[in-house]
């Protein structure tokens, strides 16, 4: 069963079968999405750039990423799994997504399996008069929360107010935040079997703070944030797009803010 479950990451060593790290990848019907359902044909895109492929790795390897040029050669997937924010399984020593298959393999991502990100939703005022901060990520162009990957050996609170401090010069340190909840993110890098897991958590502030763009932020500023509706209609305003893989982790901080007033 195991052989026709998933069988193309050989893929991943053959240079002529690498696609653009943008590539959407095959589609993937839902009846197929789950690992367990059978599908030989499958042949996911390999979206992995030129500094992650096996030859670039042996050569050099970015400080952003592990050293390991297939998962099969991570010696510690027991402790990796122990410690995910969302449970993963393995597969002949290949980390599959939690969600299913994505229609892309190979890694666009610093780690194999779950790399752990942290973000933080900053939200200042009440009622009609509530904002939520953004930054316009200086990679995709996108209005995103101003989140980020947690460092080696570092705790999502740390991370969280690091993050939040660098992309926007927001120092909340002294604030106690509510985690909203640990969730895979639908990161644009994804693929079967590297992928984004955050951490969220919600601050609330009484008024808008100064904030700066910083590191990986091409602009940060003050959205109005009753509805996601509003949100989109600000930020289209603003000749921008909201970054789609965060509509999930702001639309669960505006139901946890509805709830409370
Ligand atoms: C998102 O990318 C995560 O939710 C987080 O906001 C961010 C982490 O990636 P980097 O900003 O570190 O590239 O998918």
């Amino acid at each position: 069963m195991h052989e026709t479950r998933y069988t193309a990451d050989v893929a991943a060593l053959d240079p002529d079968r690498y696609a653009p790290v943008d590539h959407p990848g095959v589609t993937v019907p839902e009846d197929r999405r789950c690992w367990s359902v059978s599908w030989p044909g499958y042949a996911p895109v390999d979206i992995t750039p030129p500094a992650l492929r096996p030859l670039a790795l042996t050569q050099h390897v970015p400080d952003w990423a592990e050293r390991h040029a297939t998962p099969d050669l991570v010696p510690d997937w027991a402790e990796r799994q122990a410690h995910a924010l969302v449970s993963f399984e393995l597969e002949r020593g290949w980390p599959l997504h939690p969600h299913g298959r994505t229609g892309r393999t190979g890694r666009n991502l610093g780690w194999w399996g779950e790399n752990a990100a942290a973000d933080p939703i900053v939200v200042a005022g009440t009622g009609e008069q509530r904002w939520v901060l953004l930054i316009t990520r200086d990679d995709i162009g996108v209005v995103a929360i101003p989140g980020g990957m947690l460092n080696p050996g570092e705790t999502a609170p740390a991370a969280l107010v690091r993050e939040l401090r660098e992309e926007t010069g927001v120092d909340l340190a002294d604030q106690q935040p509510t985690i909203l909840g640990r969730q895979v993110v639908a990161d644009w890098r994804t693929t079967d079997h590297a992928w984004v897991a955050s951490t969220s958590a919600l601050y609330q502030l009484p008024e808008q703070v100064t904030a700066t763009a910083g590191d990986d932020a091409a602009d940060a500023g003050w959205f109005p944030f009753n509805t996601l509706d509003q949100l989109d209609a600000a930020v289209t305003a603003a000749g921008r797009t909201l970054y789609a893989a965060h509509r999930p982790l702001l639309q669960r901080a505006l139901e946890y803010l509805t709830q409370q007033s």
